[in-house]
């Protein structure tokens, strides 16, 4: 034995136990809150909706909320925003006049592309089915709600294919979702998505923190969905805030 060795073996020898049990249990934390351990996916009460629980575990929801942290965000909308692979919030709607269609893509602002840093969560909505790796998403926006702040009712643009998912980071909110009578495409911008006609039928769904939303079919065509600025739960906290992070992908050609 070397005398290099035999000091290392004094020190194991010397190591209380309780202090290996603690040394232990760190690492088997660090261990197991580093990877998520999600949900199977489960259908919701709307058709075409479901949700996947602990899509992400809480040292990887610091980890991108830290990134987000250090990004450019829009401020010229009600809410804090980023927009990564494609300004897509202010293409023209599927029939509009080539006058409106030149007016508004006069407007586009080239958006940064996806950043590495989400790649992660990519490769595990890969890995979750929810896309395939050659049709993976290519844009993604960030919303950051605060105190007061929502988002009006409207379906998911009909340019993008399915499915459109959602993550939830911060805090938990409620959306709420409202039946068309038909698909209808008009969007918040165009003031459109306020005059689409509803059955009246609607649904309020609760988003837990680190959870993803996934709208497929009807969920995300003949029903709005809404984020209302005026939920009860927010005002018992004054640093109430929720992120969200939508992902999409353009529709199949
Ligand atoms: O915050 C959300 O989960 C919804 C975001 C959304 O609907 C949108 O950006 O179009």
């Amino acid at each position: 034995m070397t005398l290099s060795s035999a000091r290392s073996c004094k020190v194991k020898e010397s190591m209380p136990e309780s202090s290996a049990r603690q040394q232990k249990s760190i690492t088997s934390f660090f261990k197991n809150t580093a990877k998520a351990k999600p949900s199977r996916e489960l259908d919701l009460s709307v058709p075409g909706l479901s949700m996947i629980k602990d899509f992400i575990s809480r040292q990887e929801e610091i980890q991108i909320l830290s990134f987000l942290s250090t990004q450019n965000w829009r401020t010229d909308l009600n809410r804090r925003v980023i927009h990564y692979g494609g300004s897509y919030c202010l293409l023209p709607p599927r029939h509009a006049s080539a006058k409106e269609r030149q007016r508004i893509e006069n407007d586009i602002v080239i958006a940064e592309p996806m950043p590495s840093a989400l790649d992660f969560l990519i490769s595990r909505m890969i890995e979750q089915r929810l896309y395939l790796e050659e049709e993976k998403p290519e844009y993604c926006i960030v919303n950051e709600y605060t105190d007061n702040q929502g988002i009006s009712a409207h379906v998911e643009n009909f340019k993008f294919g399915e499915p459109v998912c959602g993550l939830t980071m911060g805090n938990g909110d409620w959306m709420r979702f409202h039946e068309l009578t038909r698909p209808d495409d008009g969007s918040v911008r165009s003031g459109k998505a306020a005059k689409a006609e509803r059955t009246g039928h609607k649904q309020d769904v609760w988003l837990p923190p680190r959870s993803l939303l996934v709208m497929r079919r009807d969920a995300r065509s003949n029903w709005q969905h809404q984020i209302c600025r005026s939920w009860r739960g927010r005002r018992l906290n004054d640093d109430w805030k929720r992120i969200s992070l939508t992902f999409r992908v353009g529709a199949r050609t």
